[in-house]
């Protein structure tokens, strides 16, 4: 008989897509079946996401799906919908890149103390970090709720009626304790909600349900269960990340870039807090021990300024490429690039800052970007690396950044270190991979990064040029302890 697939929903923030996968010899042999937009939708009260829109658009990846035995669903962090005592979704789920958290994230931490709060959550401080938003959100928005359900356990509740919060995306929320890895009843005071209305913890591997008749009738599906995986993209993109040593770092690149290391514990010390580093969950209970990188946003943003689309990247890149190297770098971690706008003009403005020319043709801007990545990556993996002991021989370059290679070229540079680039579609292969485990086809974590790297292509990168270069440009832009 043909061995079972499995169906990964992978929700990107700028795109979502259905892939189905299957083992065959030792290999993920996985196919795209339907590939869709994402966005912020300016709404009267804020930045949206579309959730009816994208649950409408997994229902017509599944129609495609065949008949797998699963599916999975992964999404960006932090962000969720609250539904009601009849199930009832109360208002579209806010964008973590809404201005209702100006401010208000800010005084949060001094109120509770930027100390304490680390020691308590172990998260990095980003004014989007769900505890900020709910404490943004006032308890009217909360009193009607009766559960806070994150995007993937949304669309998960949307298939099968059942309630949960899974546990790698949880962890990016702020409400759980980094050291029990259950919610916190004082983080979830703080935020001024009752701790009924976080749902019970399941875990990466755990049977959610069966998929509802009307979805079954809608989709064609039968017999399908719905199967959390690492429902926080970046936890199955590290799962997917194929590693074949110990002392290997990531680089997670979308519209982020999510760079650290995985380690077995926490690192809760106040030089980790100082360094803004974030402690979220991976499958298995492995921490992912990282720093958000702005990413390739700023292109993403640069594209819609100048009103071209993605079809322009390869021209652009080109000229990049052609551009005079290491000229003008910015801040790639700063919050100044969160809120969608005229991103070209806030680079610009951030160069004159800090006394660097200012990028004069569309080529320079995209080098100046991908140059302030590459240098970001190699702070941050350099701090990573010292705050945890752990050594990195390797850098794993995942996700949609994976095919810009001049991207990946400077990072090799930047970091002194070889990349290794790919797969491109890191997160449905950890999403697809956990569910092949609950199907009793994988084993271990070390097994999914064997099976990952013999599915792909990969693409190596060995440094070139010295390292000081970047060393003297990293010095041209300030560190912002805290
Ligand atoms: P997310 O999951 O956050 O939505 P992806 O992992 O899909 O992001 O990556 C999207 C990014 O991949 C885009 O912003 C773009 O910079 C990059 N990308 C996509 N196609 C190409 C390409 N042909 N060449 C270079 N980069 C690309
Ligand atoms: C990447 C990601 C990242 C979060 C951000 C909100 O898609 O999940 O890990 O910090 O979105």
């Amino acid at each position: 008989a043909d061995s079972p697939t499995f169906a990964a929903v992978d929700l990107g923030a700028s795109s979502g897509r259905v892939v189905l996968g299957r083992l065959t010899a030792g290999r993920l042999e996985a196919t795209e079946v339907h590939r869709f937009a994402n966005g912020p939708v300016p709404l009267p009260d804020g930045l949206h996401w579309d959730a009816v829109g994208l649950f409408r658009e997994v229902l017509t990846g599944l129609r495609e799906a065949g008949d797998p035995v699963s599916v999975g669903v992964d999404s960006w962090a932090v962000d969720y919908g609250l539904i009601d005592g009849s199930g009832s979704l109360l208002g579209e789920p806010f964008h973590y890149r809404d201005a209702r958290t100006d401010g208000v994230a800010q005084s949060f931490v001094d109120f509770f103390g930027a100390r304490e709060l680390f020691a308590r959550n172990g998260l990095q401080f980003l004014p989007f970090n769900t505890i900020f938003q709910l404490a943004a959100a006032g308890g009217a928005a909360v009193a009607s709720a009766e559960a806070l359900l994150l995007v993937p356990d949304l669309i998960g509740y949307w298939l099968t009626e059942q309630v949960g919060a899974e546990l790698t995306n949880a962890s990016t929320t702020g409400l759980l304790d980094a050291r029990t890895r259950e919610w916190s009843p004082e983080l979830a005071r703080s935020a001024g909600i009752d701790l009924s209305l976080l749902p019970a913890l399941r875990r990466p591997g755990d049977v959610v349900g069966e998929l509802l008749p009307a979805v079954a009738a809608e989709t064609g599906l039968s017999g399908t269960s719905v199967v959390a995986v690492g429902s926080h993209d970046t936890a199955s993109a590290v799962a997917g990340v194929p590693a074949q040593t110990a002392n290997f770092a990531y680089v997670c690149t979308g519209t982020w870039s999510l760079t650290g290391l995985e380690l077995p514990a926490p690192v809760l010390t106040e030089e980790a807090r100082r360094a803004n580093f974030t402690n979220e969950l991976g499958v298995d209970g492995a921490v992912r021990f990282l720093r958000n990188i702005m990413g390739l946003w700023l292109l993403q943003e640069s594209l819609r300024t100048w009103g071209l689309t993605s079809e322009a990247l390869p021209g652009l890149l080109a000229e990049a490429a052609r551009a005079e190297p290491l000229t003008a770098v910015v801040d790639a971690e700063d919050t100044r690039f969160l809120a969608p706008g005229d991103m070209p003009a806030r680079i610009a403005a951030a160069c004159r800052e800090i006394g660097q020319p200012v990028p004069q043709t569309r080529g320079a801007l995209v080098r100046c970007v991908l140059e302030s990545l590459a240098l970001a990556h190699r702070r941050a993996l350099r701090e990573a690396a010292e705050l945890s002991g752990q050594d990195v021989d390797v850098v794993h370059l995942v996700g949609g950044g994976a095919r810009n290679e001049l991207l990946c070229q400077l990072t090799a540079d930047a970091v002194g270190a070889p990349v290794v680039a790919g797969p491109v579609e890191a997160t449905a292969t950890g999403n697809l991979l956990v569910q092949a485990r609950t199907a009793g086809q994988v084993g271990d974590l070390d097994e999914m990064r064997r099976i990952s790297a013999a599915s792909h292509l990969l693409r190596h990168y060995a440094p070139e040029g010295s390292t000081s270069r970047w060393e003297e440009a990293e010095g041209r832009v300030p560190t912002r302890l805290r």
